[in-house]
């Protein structure tokens, strides 16, 4: 029998794939459509027909950033002349502009500011929070909580218990690109590592915060990285449950100081979510972000394992900064269309995984 027969036995009878089929399964001479019925099947067991989006909108409030990784695009130094820094009126303005077209949540991130206090981060919650107290609050990933211990001299954990009081609601799943050290030293060397990532998440499910978790894929990482990274979000999964959902990236050179690197194409896009939803058999959810695909591939990659389609996405600019030529944002009428034309059925969901159900400009979760 075939290693790849091993697999698709051990898969069909709820097995756990080694490290080794893992990697096995990046080989350029394996058969993608086979590859991908296989995590399609997962990916039915789990979800059923259901595809699940949000009405969302992102929020960068500054591009000014300490760290300035090779990997981004966005970040600039303060005296850079696209240097921004939102206002308060500004920030406000944006959230009921979210508010106003009935979105469920902001997804607030942006560079890690050199002189802002721990206090303006939390303060920007604070009125968010308040004026808009429906919108939840997807904010700060686990770099800019270790920044905020590292300003502050407090724990993860307090920390993370003020900034639920202020109202977050969930950290995104930023900032993990690739844990392996030697991949991080060329792509992000001075932002938190991967032990400082995963403790934050770790603190933040005991916590009872749900966090999600991303992987940054195609620059100069190998199959043994990827899988390496896969694998230690399982264990912490497994640890503690507190992950909703896994959303693979695709890194985006233009502008980025690795611009001579090319981007991954289709197909390695669709591998790559494909072992994601086979690897990560303790994660409810995969997410298709079609900003970083691009709308066909995000598409397409509902038949690879992905059944979560973020978003409606409104203002968004970290990957449009590295090239990505997706719209800047799509209606729910485009894409629950793209949803059904792949033959599944669309549900709105909340930031937390729970039906929305609409009544004019009223909802309500289940
Ligand atoms: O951590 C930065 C990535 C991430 C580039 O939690 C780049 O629901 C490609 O994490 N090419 C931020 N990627 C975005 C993110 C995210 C997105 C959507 C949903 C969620 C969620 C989280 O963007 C960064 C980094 O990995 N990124 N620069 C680039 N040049
Ligand atoms: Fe800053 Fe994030 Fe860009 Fe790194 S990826 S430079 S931490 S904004």
């Amino acid at each position: 029998m075939t290693m790849f027969n091993q697999i698709e036995e051990k898969i069909h009878g709820g097995g756990r794939l080694t490290a080794e089929e893992g990697v096995f399964l990046f080989r350029a001479e394996i058969d993608l459509h086979r590859l991908g019925r296989l995590a399609d099947r997962v990916r039915r067991e789990k979800n059923g027909d259901a595809v699940c989006y949000n009405l969302n909108a992102h929020l960068n409030p500054t591009n000014i950033c300490l760290y300035r990784c090779p990997l981004c695009a966005y970040s600039c130094n303060a005296d850079d002349e696209k240097a921004f820094l939102m206002t308060d009126d500004e920030i406000l303005a944006r959230g009921r502009e979210a508010a106003e077209n009935g979105c469920t949540e902001l997804h607030i991130v942006g560079g890690v500011h050199p002189d802002k206090p721990f206090q303006w981060y939390r303060d920007l919650l604070v009125r968010l929070h308040e004026d808009f107290p429906r919108i939840l609050l997807k904010a700060w990933t686990a770099v800019e909580i270790s920044r905020f211990v590292h300003l502050t001299g407090r724990s993860v954990e307090n920390i993370l218990c003020e900034l639920m009081d202020a109202g977050l609601c969930c950290l995104p799943g930023g900032g993990a690109e690739i844990f392996a050290p030697e991949v991080r030293r060329q792509i992000c060397p001075a932002k938190a590592d991967a032990e400082t990532w995963l403790d934050v998440h770790r603190t933040a499910h005991r916590l009872g915060l749900k966090t999600n978790a991303t992987m940054l894929f195609g620059h100069v990482e190998t199959a043994e990285h990827r899988i390496d990274h896969l694998i230690r979000l399982r264990e912490l999964q497994d640890e503690t449950g507190g992950f909703q959902t896994f959303i693979p990236l695709a890194f985006h050179p233009d502008g980025t100081e690795l611009s001579h690197l090319r981007r991954p194409t289709g197909l390695e896009d669709l591998r790559t979510m494909a072992v994601s939803r086979l690897m990560l058999d303790n994660f409810p959810h995969v997410k298709a972000y079609w900003i970083s695909l691009g709308v066909p591939t995000a598409q397409i990659a509902l038949g690879f394992g992905a059944d979560d389609l973020d978003g409606t996405v409104r203002h968004e600019r970290i990957h449009h900064d590295a090239g990505s030529t997706a719209p800047e944002i799509l209606t729910v009428g485009q894409l629950e269309a793209l949803i059904r034309e792949a033959g599944r059925t669309p549900v709105e969901r909340d930031t937390l995984y729970r039906s929305v159900r609409r009544d004019g400009l009223q909802w309500s979760v289940s």
